[in-house]
């Protein structure tokens, strides 16, 4: 399925618009004849690009090309922002290389915190209300907008499962932080110490901006891990302690839970299929 510009462009000259998600309900694969970049406000929900499942929360940046292929599934409260784009507007010819998201290793992924997201929701707002115009100084403005929210982002933006990760206390890093380490034995009591919470504090803060608690982002995370793993090797057991589990029918449990399938079926289907979460079917 290709999304069609004038189902969400005004006229051919129009070359941004804002698609608010309150919230993001279940999409099935598809690409574009324009660009995306997608702001996650809130909530959680698996995002499926060019085949790969991610869990995806709060203040994830993703920069959706034209021609990736890409799905919403299994979305909880899962609030976002669309900013649709000509792709003129941020070529790499015409602005700072890596404006657009992509870097040397062709990122899609990016985080920021929680501070950026308050910079970000006014301009957004700014930035729907001025693509409603018809007139050209609404254009421009749209344009201007556009261009300072793509720069307040790829400033403060960092990288979601990299290294050297900033150490201020805030939940972002936090959700940064298990990411990259998902498939190590985590201690919550350690992690929200770590980033200057209190235990009750730091669950009440995770599950207003995730939607979710911090144990089941975690399994979701190793789940994510799972399935990509799961396209490479057979091995369930090896999958599962490499995944971050320790029990590996707790493993099948949630893997079942989450997919509707056990391991080695879902490697079967994905083999033959090239299908990826349940649900990915439905796409054309
Ligand atoms: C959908 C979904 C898609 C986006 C369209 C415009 O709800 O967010 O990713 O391409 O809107
Ligand atoms: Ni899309």
């Amino acid at each position: 399925m290709r999304l069609a510009a004038n189902d969400f462009f005004r006229c051919g000259a129009q070359r941004v618009t804002v698609e608010p998600r309150t919230p993001q309900s279940r999409f099935p694969l598809h690409d574009h004849e324009f660009n995306e970049i997608v702001i996650v406000m809130s909530g959680n929900g698996w995002h499926v690009l060019n085949e790969e499942p991610r869990l995806i929360t709060c203040g994830e940046i993703l920069y959706i090309k034209a021609e990736d292929r890409h799905a919403f599934e299994e979305v909880h409260d899962l609030y976002l922002t669309n900013v649709l784009y000509s792709s003129e507007l941020l070529s790499t010819g015409s602005g700072p290389a890596g404006i657009d998201g992509g870097d040397a290793c062709q990122r899609r992924n990016w985080q920021v915190d929680e501070d950026v997201l308050g910079q970000v929701r006014p301009l957004l707002d700014r930035l729907f209300r001025e693509t409603k115009g018809a007139d050209p100084l609404s254009a421009v403005m749209a344009e201007s907008l556009f261009l300072q929210l793509a720069v307040i982002l790829c400033r403060n933006r960092f990288a979601a499962d990299g290294d050297g990760l900033p150490g201020a206390s805030r939940l972002g890093q936090v959700l940064a932080y298990l990411r990259h380490n998902c498939t190590e034995q985590i201690d919550f009591d350690d992690v929200a110490r770590r980033f200057g919470y209190s235990l009750r504090n730091f669950a009440r803060v995770f599950h207003e901006a995730t939607a979710t608690t911090p144990h089941n982002y975690l399994v979701r995370l190793r789940l994510g891990h799972a399935m990509r793993s799961l396209r490479l090797s057979d091995n369930v057991t090896e999958v599962a302690f490499a995944s971050g589990f320790n029990d590996s029918n707790y493993f099948s449990y949630a893997f079942r839970k989450l997919t509707g399938l056990s391991p080695s079926e879902y490697r079967r289907r994905i083999q033959q299929h090239g299908r990826v979460l349940s649900g990915s079917e439905a796409a054309s």
